[in-house]
Order: structure tokens, then C-alpha cells, then sequence
């Protein structure tokens, strides 16, 4: 008798336990899929909601685009860490439609649609350089960060952001498991009202995260 030979009922359990790795960032329910993360520095749409508002009812007069997300969607906030998509593969900008990147097109998991809305977001204000931090609160890793910034003459309070309207200013690389992703960008030429869009590239598996920042360059 050979004992190297795994026995079906081991093989069945063997079999099981992958699949439910493998499940565990895919089902909505599972505790481990609240695990996820987001750019707290400069802080998202969304992120900026629950740190002025927690998951209570924003102001309508003071923050308006808050208001209308927690109308329209209150989880868009209190899940403010689940803005992905998954195996979007390579050529992810044909998959995230253009005026849907801020919801990782309409993906994630739950509808994120109001965080495309264009209008007056509350900004952050940086110089023309600055520091992204990425909260990696599932440790996932990142195959890379891509950091974008909306072109000067473009304005995110009317119109909806395409990839068009997107300039690449920092490709990182690799970053191992820990739970911040921390990098310094250096730019020129912008001023006002900006939104800065990082694609999170995790290492666990084909899952992007498509995160947008409201900014004022000052
Ligand atoms: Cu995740």
C-alpha cells in the first residue's frame, strides 16, 4: 500500500480548501471580503465621505456629492474599501468604460455609480509634488500602482472622467504584502481642481482597483 496516495475523502477536503481560498475575495458575504483597500492620502471619494460623516447622513449643504452618494447608495460609503474589478486582464481600459473608472465600471461589490458623478467633491490640497498612501487592509500585495491625474483644462465638477482625459505621472513596481503602498509623485503644470485616479494592481489575483481622488493643486 502506498501512503503517498491521497484517499478521495482527502482529496474532496484538499479540493475544498482551495476552492474556498480562492472564493474567499468573491463572495460579498464572507467576512474576509470586506478586506480590501483604498488610498486614504490623498483620501477617495467615498473614503473622504466616511471619515467626515461616518455612516450617518452628510449635510447637503456642506457636502453635497457626500449627500447625494448616501442617497443614492449608503453602502457606496460604508464599503469604502471594495472598488475593484476582477480579470480585467492587460487591456483593462477597454474593460473600464470610459465615465465609469471611479466605480471600476460599476464592479466591486456594491453599485459604486455615484462616485462618477461629476461635481463640486470635497478637494485635498497638494503641491505639485505629493505622496499617495494606499491602505492595504487585506495585504494583498500590488503587482504595481499606476498614478493618474486628470489633464489641466479638464473639469471633473462637469464632466465624467474618460481615460482620454488621464495622464500617467507614476508606474511603480512591485510592493510586498504589508498594509501600506506608499509613494512620492512629482508633477508640473497643474493648478485648481483635479482628480487623481490610481489603478491598484493586487497580487493575490487578476483584481484591480480603480480609486479616485478629488485634489486641489495649490
Ligand atoms: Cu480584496
Amino acid at each position: 500500500m502506498n501512503h503517498a496516495l491521497v484517499t478521495p475523502a482527502q482529496r474532496t477536503a484538499l479540493g475544498a480548501g482551495v476552492l474556498a481560498t480562492s472564493l474567499l475575495c468573491l463572495l460579498p458575504l464572507a467576512p474576509s471580503a470586506s478586506a480590501h483597500g483604498t488610498v486614504i492620502t490623498p483620501e477617495t471619494r467615498n473614503y473622504g465621505c466616511l471619515q467626515r460623516w461616518g455612516s450617518s447622513e452628510p449635510d447637503e449643504a456642506q457636502d453635497p456629492m457626500c449627500y447625494r452618494t448616501y442617497h443614492e447608495n449608503p453602502n457606496a460609503i460604508t464599503a469604502w474599501k471594495a472598488v475593484y474589478a476582477n480579470n480585467t486582464g492587460d487591456s483593462y481600459k477597454q474593460v473600464i468604460p470610459d465615465g465609469q473608472i471611479c466605480s471600476a465600471g460599476g464592479q466591486g461589490e456594491t453599485n459604486y455609480r455615484p462616485l462618477d458623478r461629476p461635481g463640486p467633491w470635497k478637494m485635498t490640497s497638494i503641491g505639485s509634488n505629493f505622496t499617495v498612501d494606499l491602505y492595504d487592509e487585506a495585504r494583498h500585495g500590488a503587482d504595481w500602482l499606476e498614478v493618474y491625474v486628470t489633464r489641466q483644462g479638464f473639469n471633473p465638477e462637469y464632466e465624467l472622467i474618460g481615460w482620454d482625459d488621464l495622464e500617467l505621472v507614476k508606474r511603480t513596481g512591485r510592493y510586498p504584502y504589508q498594509a501600506h503602498y506608499v509613494t512620492d509623485v512629482s508633477t508640473s503644470g497643474y493648478s485648481g481642481r483635479h482628480v487623481v485616479v490610481t489603478v491598484w494592481k493586487a497580487s493575490h489575483m487578476d483584481q484591480k482597483y480603480f480609486l479616485c481622488s478629488d485634489v486641489n493643486f495649490s
